[in-house]
């Protein structure tokens, strides 16, 4: 079968980066002086899974690319580091500030001080809750409310609907955990006999999940099990240890739905030990510095722009595998 779906859902897509790399090119040059690097500071969430080294490789092999002088820290999953890497780019006086943000809410105090020191913000990944929606100046990422509804449907598709679900939840607080719940939830209602019937964050990491899986294995109820949803990829591949360490055959005994689409999640697929993936798209970093210079050249840019991606099963697994990239 082929890749399914394919969404390309908003026209910003279309030409951005044409349209932004006329306006942009040669805008730093000053007569025959060599022109100014652009400086950009980008705080990273951590180092959390397959998705964030790929997203963190994208980034800064796209800023070598273009010669951009890239400050990036890592905010090892904690808020508190992102608010001082940022604080310390005001200091810096960087050109432009960008950031994945841990969780949704607590920015809105620190993007009030790079507004006021004229540093305009683009959020990559992630979102941000604020009452001001001129604290930033776009957001590229993924819809991940789609990404959960995705899901949802596969799970459905393999249980006949009939489905009592453990849920590994990403990081608490985080834009992909809120969003993917709701919109797993929300096709979830249309089935009466689909529930979830154990819920843990396993903080989207690969041994989270593996310790969450091995408490929801233990539970009084844990036989009724017959479907895991991993809000990523990495959680799914530590519970399918704890499956096989249960005597449990993960992607048989119980039906396995994650999303991200990492490489170690095709190869899963490949041995029947995960069923489906739904593909959230990590190489951001053409896009994101497409928007950056355009920020920084002082153009309009879309306030949101999503990136493109698609849904796939077991059978397809061993045809994708050598074109992913990451
Ligand atoms: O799904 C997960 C990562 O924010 C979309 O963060 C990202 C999520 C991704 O840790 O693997």
């Amino acid at each position: 079968m082929n890749k399914r779906t394919i969404f390309c859902r908003s026209i910003c897509l279309v030409g951005l980066s044409g349209l932004i790399a006329v306006a942009v090119s040669g805008s730093f040059a000053e007569d025959n002086k060599p022109s100014k690097k652009l400086v950009v500071g980008f705080s990273q969430v951590g180092a959390e899974s397959g998705w964030r080294t790929a997203n963190t490789e994208s980034i800064k092999s796209e800023a070598a690319k273009r010669g951009i002088d890239l400050r990036f820290s890592d905010a090892q999953q904690k808020e508190e580091n992102q608010i001082k890497a940022i604080r310390s780019f005001i200091a810096e006086g960087v050109d432009v500030i960008a950031f994945s943000p841990v969780v949704e809410t607590g920015f809105e105090p620190v993007l009030r001080e790079a507004k006021k020191a004229g540093i305009p913000v683009v959020l990559s990944d992630r979102a941000v809750k604020v009452s001001d929606d001129s604290l930033y100046k776009c957001f590229l990422g993924s819809d991940f409310i789609e990404e959960g509804r995705r899901a949802a449907n596969e799970v459905a598709k393999l249980t006949g609907g009939k489905a009592n679900v453990a849920e590994l939840v990403g990081t608490v607080g985080s834009a992909p955990a809120i969003d993917r719940k709701k919109g797993f939830e929300e096709v979830m209602a249309k089935y009466p006999d689909m529930k979830i019937i154990m819920s843990q964050s396993g903080d989207f990491t690969r041994a989270k999940g593996k310790e969450v899986m091995e408490a929801f294995l233990k539970a009084p109820n844990a036989k009724d099990i017959n479907v895991l949803f991993a809000h990523n990829d990495d959680m799914a591949l530590g519970a399918i240890q704890a499956m096989e360490e249960a005597g449990i055959k993960p992607g048989t005994d119980i039906k396995i739905v994650s999303i991200d689409g990492v490489r170690g999640a095709f190869e899963a697929m490949k041995e029947g030990k995960l069923n489906v993936t739904v593909e959230c798209n990590p190489l951001l970093g053409p896009q994101l510095f497409d928007l950056i210079e355009a920020v920084a050249a002082g153009k309009e840019v879309p306030k949101r722009v999503v990136t493109q991606e698609g849904v796939y099963e077991q059978s397809q697994a061993a045809a994708e595998l050598p074109k992913r990239q990451y």
